[in-house]
């Protein structure tokens, strides 16, 4: 039989066909082979030992959140605890878009900005959009669910950002854990251990548990300026420019013109100069 995994806690995985749930193993040929079965895997399965048998091709991976075959991935972004770090929402962006996912960012905790945080954050949501990268606030709830419609999607992000009780926004049903950070660490505890996707209208829509610290591929290094959509890559002077300091660049003149939010260009020197 054929199914798609849907969920995996440790070496059980639940493989999904026709409705109906098995709780399945890998066979150990899978760790010969160098590969792993991943939640949104499609797979063929023996539904009476229970065996996964093969792994069916894949559309696309992600290695942070581990999932496979999402047409879209949420980046979910707290604005306060934890604070707002444009530097990890743009390289979680870099990992996604060059993946080849399409990418959405949605925003927590706009209600604990006071007015003058509020004003700054409406403009950077502005930018984002204006690039073309959809931005939202997790209010948005309807608007969320339109756009994720008939897509396998992934919530990606910190701990204690608030995914899990994104996902219980849009179906209270689901009824996830979700937990306050901790006041002591200005962290998250971790709250959601395993990788689900879970039924959401016509969505599968996956929870994952954050992270504390994120990078980016050392393969994807190279291609870093074609995942920022506001860069005029030629338009600079030299082809394959790297737009650090070069004479010419056309990058940097949109930079100090103001077309380009510093953050984000900031963001972007930080990966390249690694
Ligand atoms: N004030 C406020 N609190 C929020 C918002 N969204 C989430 N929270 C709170 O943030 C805390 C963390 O939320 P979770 O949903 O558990 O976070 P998570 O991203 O699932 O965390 P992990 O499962 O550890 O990755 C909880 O106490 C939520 O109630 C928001 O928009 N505003
Ligand atoms: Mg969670
Ligand atoms: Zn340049």
């Amino acid at each position: 039989m054929e199914g798609r995994i849907i969920r995996q806690i440790s070496n059980l995985y639940t493989v999904e066909s026709n409705n109906i749930t098995y709780e399945c193993r890998a066979r150990g040929n899978f760790r010969v082979k160098g590969v792993t079965p991943l939640v949104g895997d499609w797979v063929r399965f023996d539904e009476k030992d229970k065996y996964i048998l093969e792994i069916l091709p894949r559309k696309n991976e992600l290695k942070r959140p581990v999932i496979a075959n999402v047409d879209c991935a949420i980046i979910v972004t707290s604005l306060k605890r934890p604070e707002f770090a444009p530097n990890l929402l743009d390289r979680m962006l870099t990992n996604v878009i060059l993946n080849d996912i399409e990418p959405l960012v949605v925003l927590t905790k706009f209600d604990l900005l006071d007015d003058s945080e509020k004003e700054r954050i409406v403009d950077i949501i502005r930018y984002y959009n204006h690039i073309g990268i959809k931005t939202l606030i997790n209010k948005e709830i309807p608007v969320l669910k339109e756009y994720i419609k008939d897509k396998v999607v992934v919530l990606s992000g910190q701990t204690g950002v608030g995914k899990s009780t994104l996902l219980n926004m849009m179906d209270e049903s689901l009824n996830l854990a979700t937990n306050d950070i901790s006041e002591a660490l200005g962290r998250g505890k971790h709250t959601t251990r395993h990788v689900e996707l879970f039924h959401l209208d016509s969505s599968l829509i996956a929870d994952t548990p954050g992270f504390s610290a994120f990078d980016i591929q050392d393969e994807d290094r190279e291609n870093i300026r074609f995942a920022f959509p506001e860069f005029d890559n030629d338009g600079c002077k030299f082809k394959d420019c790297k737009h650090i300091n070069e004479i010419g660049c056309k990058v940097l003149e949109d930079l100090a013109n103001g077309k380009i939010l510093e953050s984000r260009y900031d963001s972007y020197k930080k990966m390249v100069m690694k």
